[in-house]
């Protein structure tokens, strides 16, 4: 059964820039992923197995699983996972419009990231920045954000594990934080997401997610605990959009998908020519 948006998701996603989602996952997809992880997590940067690739930004961030819809079923349910599809479908909008033509969605990017002790992901992203991809807006009661990802945690995120920071409403900042450092992606350097004034830290069980709109200042604490935390991302936005890194999806994925999913994975299925 689909999940819905609630009025009272609308209005919080509104007010705060995310909803958690409980139970987003049951317990029998954690356990598929979870074991999918286990086949891929050796990964080292830069190296693939079959179409996933190990990918890491240069710091302390961990190990991102890229392009992890293709690594089998459990992996593509989440495309149009019904407990949030419809939340997707809501809050990038355009429903009803020519954006819808070559689908109502598209993922530009999807990964699966563990990270162990001492790492974490610095504070990035906010309003103040003004970037085009990862937009909100809502106008004419209607939503028309840019990029809203789904984050399903893995394994249970509580204190000291390194859970996502956000900082509540700032996709609607108009200024800059004055704590901000923008340095998450630099060698070796961890801003701290978790000491920013006005910063709250996200506990999840496994099997739930954060929704939130890509504008909304986040990162993570870091991890001080033994052992690993391991979370999925997957970002939507329209459906001309485009991907954000070099990876394109393989024919053994589009071949596998439903026809709902492969608009989603890759919106124009049929390529116009002159020849055809
Ligand atoms: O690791 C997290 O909790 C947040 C991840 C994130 O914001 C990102 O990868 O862009
Ligand atoms: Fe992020």
């Amino acid at each position: 059964m689909k999940n819905k948006p609630t009025k009272l998701e609308k209005y919080l996603f509104d007010l705060n820039g995310y909803i958690i989602i409980k139970n987003a996952i049951s317990q029998k997809e954690l356990k598929a992923c979870n074991e999918i992880i286990n086949d891929y997590k050796l990964l080292k940067n830069g190296e693939w197995k079959d179409y996933v690739h190990g990918h890491n930004y240069g710091g302390k961030e961990g190990l991102n699983l890229q392009q992890i819809y293709e690594a089998g079923k459990p992996f593509e349910k989440l495309i149009d996972h019904p407990s949030w599809i419809d939340h997707m479908l809501e809050f990038v909008g355009g429903k009803g419009t020519f954006d819808h033509e070559h689908g109502p969605l598209f993922i530009d990017e999807n990964f699966a990231n563990i990270r162990g002790p001492g790492e974490a992901i610095g504070i990035h992203s906010g309003n103040p920045e003004g970037i085009q991809r990862n937009h909100y807006r809502y106008q004419n009661g209607k939503f028309h954000c840019s990029q809203v990802n789904i984050l399903v945690a893995l394994n249970d995120i509580g204190p000291g594990d390194g859970g996502t920071v956000v900082i509540p409403s700032s996709h609607k900042s108009n200024i800059q934080h004055p704590e901000y450092k923008k340095n998450y992606m630099k060698k070796n350097e961890v801003s701290s997401a978790e000491n920013m004034t006005g910063s709250i830290e996200i506990y999840l069980k496994a099997g739930d997610a954060l929704l939130f709109v890509d504008s909304l200042c986040h990162g993570s604490a870091k991890r001080i605990n033994k052992g690993e935390r391991r979370i999925v991302v997957y970002r939507y936005g329209p459906s001309w959009g485009f991907f954000r890194h070099p990876y394109r999806p393989s024919t053994k994925l589009l071949n596998s998908l439903t026809s709902f999913q492969r608009k989603i994975v890759m919106p124009h299925e049929k390529i116009l020519t002159p020849n055809k």
